[in-house]
């Protein structure tokens, strides 16, 4: 109960700051005096994603700010290209999810080199000098895998025998992928039970996920007996696939996936996936007051967190109408 308090509490601030900005919020033109931001969104992978992009426009609708909005389809080429043109341009600031952790020095360097900050949203990087980004709004991916582990090992508790895990994995070399795996792992290690036979990326969408389940379905015929998906879109998937082969999902392999998208919350209530781990993609608000903070020169903590719990399905029904993506 306490977590999902520091959720609402949360998003009551955001709405609240909304308010007290002045201006509609949503569609305004951008103000005299305003701070041009260059905001790289990732793709539109996932609920998870179109979430995050509407929370992300919405606050930085606000006539304080001029946004310059850039989708790079899931890849590294599309964003280095948006972070090199938002410099060109001379933004006071830039924003950007990071779909890879790895290949940013340089033009993070470039960013630096022209005095224009960065501020990381979502997703993490791994770079030689930290200060080349002010800091990183976003979740505790491997605390995320824990989470799903630990649901896991309480779903089994009482019954023997070997417990055969197939994982879907998020996108090969992002932040979530790795650290989820990371957290899940550190977890199920711990009892000698659980196995992951196959593990495999699906990259963050349904239509993947759909696609490397009838893989692993085909490999291991009836012998899974449980999917851990890196999100909920891909878990979404491979619930079609099980389907399709003749299987129960959420009785004949449980299923448990992350970031609590609506979506999720009706497959729960249908009975067809377990539980959800939360991720929470509505980051704009406090991604607008960090951008306010590092514009005016003030000191912003290096990493900011948002808190998240973990819904099982028993709560889906209740939790449904509460739910903001
Ligand atoms: O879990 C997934 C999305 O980076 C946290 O990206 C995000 C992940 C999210 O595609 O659905």
């Amino acid at each position: 109960m306490r977590k999902f308090l520091g959720v609402a509490t949360m998003l009551c601030a955001a709405v609240l700051a909304g308010c007290s900005g002045g201006g509609d919020g949503a569609g305004g033109a951008a103000g005299e005096g305003a701070i041009t931001v260059g905001f790289s969104q990732v793709g539109a992978e996932s609920e998870w994603r179109t979430a995050n992009t509407r929370s992300v426009k919405e606050a930085l609708a606000a006539p304080e700010f001029n946004l310059k909005f850039s989708d790079a389809q899931q890849k590294q080429e599309n964003q280095i290209k948006a972070l090199r043109s938002f410099i060109a341009q001379g933004v006071d600031v830039i924003a950007f999810s990071p779909v890879v952790e790895t290949g940013w020095d340089t033009v993070l360097r470039e960013a630096k080199a022209a005095g224009i900050p960065v501020l990381l949203t979502d997703r993490a990087v791994n770079v030689a000098d930290e200060s080349l980004y002010a800091t990183l709004i976003g979740s505790d991916f491997v605390e995320e895998g824990r989470r799903a582990a630990r649901w896991l090992v309480e779903d089994r508790a009482g019954k023997d025998g070997p417990v055969r895990i197939v994982e879907l994995q998020g996108t090969v070399g992002s932040a979530p992928a790795n650290d989820r795996m990371k957290g899940f792992k550190e977890v199920i290690d711990t009892d000698a039970r659980f196995q992951i036979v196959r593990s495999q990326s699906g990259d963050f969408t349904r239509a993947r996920g759909k696609e490397v389940m009838e893989a692993f379905l085909k490999a291991e015929g009836r012998n899974i007996d449980v999917l851990f998906a890196h999100n909920d879109d891909m878990a979404i998937g491979a619930i079609q696939a099980i389907e399709e082969a003749g299987l129960k999902p959420g009785t004949d392999i449980r299923i448990v996936s992350i970031d609590g998208v609506r979506g999720a919350f009706e497959a729960m209530k249908a009975g067809k996936l377990n539980a959800t781990v939360e991720c929470n993609p509505l980051l704009g608000e406090q991604l607008a007051q960090l951008i306010r903070d590092v514009h005016a020169g003030r000191e912003v903590p290096r990493r900011v967190q948002v808190e998240e719990g973990v819904f099982t399905q028993d709560q889906a029904e209740a939790e449904l109408p509460n739910r903001k993506y």
